[in-house]
């Protein structure tokens, strides 16, 4: 059995549940919150050297970081090779890496710093990362047409979560219009809704209040 342990409203979450949805995988979702320890305490001694979730036990083989959950998806599940064709592989691993490096976790400063400092942020420092998604936008705008094109691969699945919750911290502008695009179309697939619509009850947990959309 395939058991991933995550939240709901939680970016690399979704990053592996778009994989196991369109892969047609069956899986238990194992909650992360105060209400199952049981599950704190698998993700503390499994997640890594900082604790990290998601986290994947397939049949007792238990993987860390969502990159490398979808990895193990496309090498040990047939219908899961899709996510990482042979041929496309090296690129594709490229293009995870700026979705994750340069949006998703550039994004997560601006949110961190809500979270350290509700009342009095540090507004350089979210300034600074909102900054750096406008250049990474810049950047992605003449790559954004070519994706979510046909089946879905590693790069849709970081893709999806960080323009989501990129957009959130700063809108993705009118300058680019084919990113704001790819954000659409990602968040049209049948695969991803099921996460927007199972995050929709904890958007009140967005530190830097979430947008009335989406
Ligand atoms: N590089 C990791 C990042 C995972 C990550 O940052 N997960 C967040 C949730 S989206 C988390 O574990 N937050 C809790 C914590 O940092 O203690 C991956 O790709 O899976």
């Amino acid at each position: 059995m395939i058991e991933l342990y995550g939240h709901p409203f939680s970016s690399y979450t979704w990053k592996a549940q778009i994989a196991l949805h369109a892969a047609d995988l069956d899986y238990k979702f194992h909650m992360l919150d105060p209400g199952h320890p049981d599950n704190l305490a698998f993700v503390a001694e499994n997640g890594g050297p900082f604790g990290k979730f998601p986290v994947l036990d397939d049949a007792g083989t238990v993987v860390f970081e969502a990159t490398s959950i979808i990895e193990h998806l496309a090498a040990h599940h047939q219908q899961a090779s899709g996510l990482l064709p042979s041929g496309r592989a090296e690129k594709l691993r490229q293009m995870d890496r700026v979705f994750d490096n340069y949006v998703m976790n550039v994004m997560q400063v601006a949110v961190d710093e809500q979270i350290r400092s509700p009342d009095a942020p540090d507004k350089a420092r979210q300034d600074e990362a909102r900054e750096k998604l406008r250049r990474v936008y810049a950047w992605l705008e003449p790559r954004a047409d070519a994706l979510c094109r046909g089946r879905l691969t590693l790069v849709e699945c970081a893709a999806a979560p960080a323009l989501f919750y990129a957009d959130w911290v700063e809108e993705i502008g009118a300058n680019c219009p084919d990113l704001r695009a790819l954000r659409a179309r990602l968040l049209s697939l049948p695969e991803v809704v099921r996460c927007v619509d199972a995050a929709y009850p904890y958007r009140h947990l967005f530190p830097l209040g979430a947008p009335d959309r989406d």
